[in-house]
């Protein structure tokens, strides 16, 4: 068996690979394209929900929303560590995003106009994170999976917080249930776009599945996304934008209709409504942030130094 056949082998048996494993260059090229794009994903994410952290309505929703956006912070940093263990540079990656190289999730483009849409985001994109994410857990490649536990725990809280502004709103006066609808309009396609191109337009699914990074398709997961959310969008009162939305006895799925494939690949082209905004505002982060890391190099230095004098005492 060559080390190719034994690696798949492995795999086929559900053996997870580990860091100091053998695997195929390829292998991890595509976990690291993954897990960085996920990693700045979570980055990214933070901004148009941090938008909205001194205008919260109460003290209640703006505590909720702060640990939401610092949660987002921590999967960031837990999958860039994830990426790390395979051979990429925290500095390298975070350099891609900046220049444009990297890709980031692309709903992440789209403005957060009113209140409402920090419903809509917990109850849609935090639920299409989930989707996409709890089969992740079990990928092929230890860290990444087991970061993933962790992580989706963390989303299913915040899936919770998004629906409850919803119904809250939903269940309000006429005006917080247009601004609940309003909500669910402009995020409802862009979080079917998540998931990423249809099957057949897919370049990478089959052979992620083949290696069990991926277990199910992109159009897979889109349909059991739709399968959740329809009836509770029902339960709120709302009415999902799509006409063609219809429950199929036959098939025990909901049929939907088209996506906007022009729409996603120009936000993921960068030419979004807000990507020029994210990425201006995450290199000002960075550049603002940069006496923090400094100051945090110092102290473990310090701290190194610290502890070699007192091992030489010890010694000595
Ligand atoms: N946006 O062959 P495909 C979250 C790219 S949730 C931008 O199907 P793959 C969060 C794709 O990268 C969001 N680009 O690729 C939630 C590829 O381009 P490259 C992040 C997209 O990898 C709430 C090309 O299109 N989640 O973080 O098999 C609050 C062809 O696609 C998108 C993850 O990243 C998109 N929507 O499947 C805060 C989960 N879709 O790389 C944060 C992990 C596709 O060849 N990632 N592209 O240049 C995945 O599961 C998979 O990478 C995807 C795509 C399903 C996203």
């Amino acid at each position: 068996m060559t080390q190719e056949q034994k690696f798949q082998a492995k795999i086929d048996e559900e053996i997870r690979i580990e860091p100091k494993d053998w695997m195929p260059e390829a292998y991890r090229k595509t976990l690291i394209r993954q897990i960085s794009q996920h990693a700045h994903s979570e980055i990214v994410g933070m901004l148009p929900e941090g938008n909205w952290i001194t205008r919260a309505p109460s003290l209640r929703r703006k505590v909720a929303l702060l640990a939401k956006v610092q949660d987002e912070a921590g999967h960031g940093l837990y999958l860039y560590s994830a990426a790390e263990t395979l051979g990429a540079e925290r500095d390298d990656m975070i350099e891609d995003l900046h220049s444009g190289k990297a890709k980031y999730s692309s709903i992440f483009n789209y403005p957060t106009l009113t209140w409402a849409d920090i419903g809509a985001i917990g109850w849609l994109v935090d639920g299409a994170a989930i989707m996409n994410q709890v089969p992740l857990c079990r990928c092929s490649y230890g860290p990444y999976a087991r970061a993933m536990v962790r992580v989706c725990k963390e989303e299913s809280f915040h899936q919770r917080q998004g629906y409850e502004i919803m119904l809250t709103l939903a269940k309000g006066t006429e005006e917080q249930k247009a601004m609940a609808q309003d909500a669910l309009n402009r995020w409802w396609w862009p979080s079917l776009m998540m998931f990423g191109p249809n099957d057949k337009d897919s370049k990478h699914t089959q052979q992620s599945m083949d290696w069990k990074i991926k277990r199910f398709t992109n159009d897979e997961l889109r349909q059991r996304f739709v399968d959740m959310t329809v009836p509770q969008a029902e339960y709120l009162g709302l009415t999902v934008p799509d006409p063609d939305i219809k429950w199929n006895e036959e098939e025990g799925h909901y049929d939907f209709g088209k996506i906007n494939w022009e729409e996603f690949w120009n936000v993921v082209k960068g030419n979004g409504p807000c990507n020029k905004q994210r990425i201006r505002a995450r290199k000002k982060a960075y550049d603002d942030g940069a006496w923090v890391r400094e100051a945090a190099m110092a102290y473990a230095e310090k701290r190194r130094k610290r502890s070699e004098a007192e091992a030489g005492i010890k010694v000595a």
